[in-house]
């Protein structure tokens, strides 16, 4: 499918999504996050996908949500169209997991939305930021709860606060991004890790994506209980016979995402 603001390549399992307004350093307008969106149900669809990388270009991966846009309309205009709220939604119901390849500045609306995904490969050129401040406004989906989630209050208010950025060494140091590549070898990285991933039982990835999503939106007892029964669960499935069985015959498992 072709698209205005996102190029989409399916090669060896994996979905490659590159944002692609370059005009505008990849901001994100309505059209970028619809696309986006419908790109990932589609992926979601797709038995050939087995895992999501979503990049920008090397020098940004997205500067925010784009203030063109935004600075005319009132408060009614964003209250009734409820801005990117369909589309996160669609972006937090895919159950396959998504890897941000992430180079560059991702401020904004950019670091929300490499922080929708499940986890984040950085380039040590890589730049972080909430700045909305500075625009008078306040980040909207995700910037004061998923960052100060991942790097704790002290820093999530610090970056929300000043709109300052933590560059890739901080990021990773703060448990923002998972690893830091030099900038030519993120997307080897990115797409390797992808390939791992792209190896596993789909149920199990599934259910791991799931499992570890859970611990955000439950107590500790809880977390536990639902790992617990996903975990019994896996054992009515032909893959984790093939898994324990490929470990004690030293081969490499065959997984038929059954
Ligand atoms: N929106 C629109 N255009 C942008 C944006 C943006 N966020 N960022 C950069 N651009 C455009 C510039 O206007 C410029 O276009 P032009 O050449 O036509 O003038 C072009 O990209 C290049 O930008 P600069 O000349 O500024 O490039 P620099 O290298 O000097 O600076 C920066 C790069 C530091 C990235 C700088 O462009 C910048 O600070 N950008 C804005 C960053 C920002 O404030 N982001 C937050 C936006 S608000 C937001 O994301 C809210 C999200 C929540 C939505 C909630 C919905 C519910």
């Amino acid at each position: 499918m072709a698209y205005e603001t996102i190029i989409v390549e399916i090669e060896d399992h994996i979905c490659l999504v590159r944002l692609n307004r370059p005009d505008a350093m990849n901001a994100l307008n309505d059209v970028l996050f619809k696309e986006l969106a419908e790109a990932l149900t589609e992926a979601q669809k797709n038995d050939k996908v087995r895992c999501i990388v979503i990049t920008g270009s090397e020098k940004f991966f997205a500067a925010g949500a784009d203030i063109k846009m935004m600075s005319e309309r009132s408060f009614v205009d964003v209250f009734e169209s409820d801005l990117f709220t369909a589309e996160a939604d669609a972006f937090l119901r895919v159950r396959k997991p998504i890897i941000a390849a992430v180079s560059g500045y991702a401020l904004g609306g950019g670091c929300e939305l490499a922080m929708m995904c499940d986890f984040i490969i950085a380039s040590d050129t890589a730049k972080f930021g909430q700045p909305e401040i500075n625009l008078g406004v306040v980040a909207g989906i995700g910037g004061t709860q998923r960052l100060t989630r991942a790097v704790g209050k002290a820093k999530a208010m610090d970056m929300n606060l000043t709109g300052r950025f933590m560059d890739a060494e901080e990021a990773e140091r703060s448990g923002l991004v998972s690893r830091v590549v030099p900038a030519k070898k993120l997307m080897e990285e990115a797409m390797a890790a992808a390939g791992k991933i792209a190896e596993k039982s789909m149920i199990t990835v599934m259910v791991v994506k799931e499992a570890v999503n859970r611990s955000f939106e439950t107590p500790l007892r809880e977390g536990l209980l639902f790992e617990r029964r996903v975990f019994n669960s896996l054992f009515a499935t032909e893959d984790q016979k093939e898994g324990m069985a490929a470990f004690l015959e030293k081969r490499e498992a065959q997984f038929r995402d059954k």
